[in-house]
């Protein structure tokens, strides 16, 4: 006798053992926070460095660069991205380290969003 196709039609019988199992109404869906990176104008880097670490860690055209410089260099400081923490740490350190070895005093930072 074929066992197996008289248990699967068996499987189908409610036998009302299958209590206590509730779905979340609201089920947890929470997204790892976000981190802005900004530079900060000073008075002694270069502008040409500031647009190539722009292009160079931020993925930026020439024109954005040069536009976003400009902008840290009128405004104080602008984001110049947003990213998980991980990521945003790396860029951090990445341009911090950059700049120390040009000898350039440049200074980028996070910031929780
Ligand atoms: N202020 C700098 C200068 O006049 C240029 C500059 C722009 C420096 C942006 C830093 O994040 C910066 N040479």
């Amino acid at each position: 006798m074929r066992h197996d196709l008289v248990m699967m039609a068996d499987k189908r019988e409610d036998d009302d053992t299958d209590v206590g199992v509730k779905l979340e109404a609201r089920p947890k869906t929470k997204r790892p926070p976000l981190y802005k990176v900004m530079i900060l104008n000073d008075d002694y880097t270069p502008m040409e460095f500031v647009v190539h670490v722009l292009e160079r860690f931020f993925g930026m055209t020439h024109a954005q660069a040069v536009e976003l410089m400009l902008t840290v260099h009128e405004k104080g400081l602008a984001v110049v991205g947003v990213f998980s923490h991980e990521i945003a740490e790396t860029k951090v350190a990445l341009v911090m380290d950059f700049a120390a070895r040009h000898q350039h005093p440049l200074q980028c930072t996070m910031e929780r969003e």
